[in-house]
């Protein structure tokens, strides 16, 4: 199990679309234990692995905030939006690729998934809360969308200015 390095936006890898997973192998459950791993470190509620630079439909998520509620680690396999209520909501979304910034966002309230789990099941569940900002702010990972890509360009390319000076002085140290 490795905490892996988290990419930082501005970054070509953040912006592909990624890959969908065909076979559930020793290899695609190991990078789950990773994104788990890593996630529960930075720490997150949710993570892509684009974000750790691997162009594949994997994300894991685990958004109970409770204090010392049991925990539940969630790993979607080539998640897929099936369905998405009228009703939208709004959150103020942070991003572990854009550390530090945060902004109000709008989307479906709910939302029904269905996705294969590391057994190679396929699952299918609505999503609503948190959990389901979370959902859909991990599957624009996979399409290589970001929170910032709601914004306007103004503060879009604020928060980019912040990011690469932040990438100058991280690479100086
Ligand atoms: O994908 C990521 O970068 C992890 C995101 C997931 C997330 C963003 C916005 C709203 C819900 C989930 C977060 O950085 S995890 C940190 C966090 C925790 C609680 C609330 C907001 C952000
Ligand atoms: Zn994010």
């Amino acid at each position: 199990m490795t905490i892996r390095p988290i990419l930082i936006h501005p970054d070509p890898r953040l912006k592909k679309v990624a890959d969908p997973v065909d076979t559930v192998d020793a290899e695609v459950r190991a990078l789950a234990e990773d994104m788990l791993e890593t996630m529960y470190d930075a720490p997150g509620i949710g993570l892509a692995a684009p974000q750790l630079g691997i162009t594949r439909r994997i994300i894991t998520m685990d958004c109970v905030k409770e204090e010392g509620a049991e925990p539940r680690p969630m790993v979607l396999i080539n998640p897929r939006i099936t369905w998405a209520s009228e009703e939208r909501s709004t959150y103020e979304e942070g991003c572990l690729s854009i550390p530090d910034q945060y902004a109000e966002v709008e989307r479906p309230a709910e939302v029904e998934v269905t996705w294969m789990d590391v057994d190679g099941q396929t699952q299918q569940e609505r999503f609503d809360g948190l959990w389901s900002t979370c959902v859909q702010h991990e599957i624009d990972h996979l399409d290589g969308k970001l929170f910032i890509d709601y914004l306007g360009p103004m503060k879009r390319q604020m928060i980019t200015r912040k990011m690469v000076k932040l990438k100058r002085e991280r690479a100086r140290t």
